[in-house]
């Protein structure tokens, strides 16, 4: 492995290269990266960087993300098939449809979304924002996609109409309240932290209901020395990294998505070598969906 990790960092240099890589990634493929974050700061890091290349360790729509933010880099995904069947869960032909049939409602996109999507949508939200998002529009209805879970945790905290989009992550919604029950009942002293992708009933039995980085940003600032994660395993890396001494226990051992963890050292090192596949958005999605991104940045 020490090869590997030493054929990366030439061909880094020799592409000038930068490796971003999601908080779910393979602890060996965030310990090669320059940052690990959540889609949004990587994205933010791609638009910044003086890197010429981007290796974009997570999945498609986090490597659109990048490409739609920095469109004069070329941005590498690892393996190809890295999809999200969330993002995968509605195509821009459905959302004009769905828009045919509430003229009046905003279309709130969440940022995990294909980038013909976001094109498509009023404003992007991440999970960490989606309420300040909503609420900062005029709008009465919203049309809220693609995550379900999502549009309801929203739904708690506005008067607004939410019209949700049926999709889901599959990872999140295995996610049962019997397993946090089980879970609190073996370790009574730790707080409950979960992704609001989870089921409703699973976010409002929760101590703390956030994205990635607030998960990380909570364990941080807290007393607490337990913490029982309700997000996917590769987030256990960065919270014992950042926290040494406290204690992490997996909600559920279903945590575990199989998209994230197709990025390999080896795939990393093959694509930096023949400089392929690269995701690039068409210009005249891109500047739309910029827009969308562009105008929740504002917001938030
Ligand atoms: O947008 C992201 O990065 C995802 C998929 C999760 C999160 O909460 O960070």
């Amino acid at each position: 492995m020490q090869e590997l990790v030493k054929e990366i960092e030439e061909l880094k240099k020799e592409r000038q290269a930068v490796i971003l890589a999601h908080n779910y990634q393979q602890d060996v493929v965030q310990d090669i990266a320059d940052l690990v974050g959540d889609s949004l700061e990587l994205s933010r890091y791609a638009a910044k960087t003086e890197a010429k290349v981007i290796v974009l360790a997570g999945v498609r729509f986090m490597a659109e993300s990048a490409s739609i933010l920095a469109p004069d880099k070329t941005v590498l995904l690892p393996d190809i098939f890295a999809g999200c069947p969330l993002a995968e869960s509605i195509d821009v032909q459905e959302l004009k449809r769905e828009k045919e049939k509430y003229p009046d409602a905003a279309v709130v996109c969440y940022v995990n979304s294909s980038a013909e999507v976001k094109a498509e949508s009023d404003i992007c939200c991440t999970s960490s924002n989606a309420v300040k998002v909503v609420q900062s529009l005029p709008h009465r209805r919203i049309l809220f996609v693609p995550d379900r879970n999502l549009a309801s945790y929203v739904a708690r905290f506005t008067d607004k109409e939410i019209i949700p989009w049926p999709g889901l992550c599959v990872t999140h919604y295995r996610v049962t309240l019997e397993e946090l029950e089980e879970a609190r009942a073996a370790h009574p002293q730790a707080k409950i932290l979960v992704h609001p992708e989870c089921r409703p009933e699973v976010t409002e039995a929760a101590d703390f209901v956030g994205s990635t980085s607030a998960i990380l940003k909570y364990a941080r600032e807290s007393d607490a020395q337990e913490f029982i994660i309700g997000t996917e395993m590769g987030i256990l890396h960065r919270l014992e990294q950042e926290n040494p001494g406290k204690k992490f226990y997996l909600l559920s051992p279903g945590l575990i998505c199989p998209n994230m963890k197709l990025t390999t050292l080896s795939k990393i090192a093959q694509c930096l070598k023949e400089m392929r596949p690269v995701i690039k958005v068409p210009e005249d999605i891109r500047v739309r969906a910029y827009q969308a991104l562009e105008r929740m940045l504002e917001v938030a």
